[in-house]
């Protein structure tokens, strides 16, 4: 089956983070692809993935990275597929995730990138917002958004009715 999402990172030192990507689409029972490539250590394979992804049949693409943070852009540059950026953390680096926010914010007027949360909701928020994309043509996948949706509210609720029973009861410890 081919592909229909593409997860790249900039390096491998992105994946422990953007694994939580790939644990959704394994949700979703969507077939996609994982790629270490660097918009500046291999901008030619950079280029020419984004070149060819479209006729290989990927649909979306996410570009995950950290510091001087260009890959979704460099990505954006070469294809009319949507580009999710997730701007991620590089431990080593000074300005904690400042960096590859501004980095991924900043595209010129003419070649946009979708730029998600620069937290730990970052790759899920990432595969969520692909999904979604996904789902404008296919109700399938629409409807296991939405039970995605009510599992959450659910949760949520349930985390309300515990809260309130403990904070009823004078003899309570800690509460969460
Ligand atoms: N990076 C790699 N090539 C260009 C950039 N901006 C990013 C990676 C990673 C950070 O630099 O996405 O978040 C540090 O990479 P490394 O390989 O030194 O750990």
């Amino acid at each position: 089956m081919k592909p229909v999402i593409s997860v790249i990172m900039g390096s491998s030192s992105d994946f422990p983070r953007m694994e939580k990507s790939l644990g959704i689409f394994r949700e979703f029972a969507l077939h996609s692809e994982t790629h270490i490539l660097s918009a500046h250590r291999t901008p030619d394979a950079v280029t020419e993935y984004a070149k060819l992804a479209r006729s290989r049949g990927v649909k979306v693409i996410i570009a995950a990275a950290g510091s001087a943070a260009a890959l979704p852009g460099a990505i954006a540059a070469h294809t009319t597929l949507p580009v999710i950026g997730v701007p991620l953390v590089n431990p080593d680096g000074a300005l904690a995730g400042l960096d590859s926010l501004l980095s991924m914010t900043q595209m010129p007027a003419g070649i946009p990138v979708a730029v998600v949360a620069a937290s730990n909701a970052g790759p899920e928020n990432a595969a969520l917002l692909a999904i979604a994309i996904l789902a404008i043509g296919d109700d399938t996948l629409n409807e296991m958004l939405v039970q995605y949706r009510q599992r959450q509210t659910a949760k949520v609720l349930e985390r309300d009715r515990i809260l309130n029973e403990k904070l009823r009861d004078p003899s309570r410890g800690q509460v969460f």
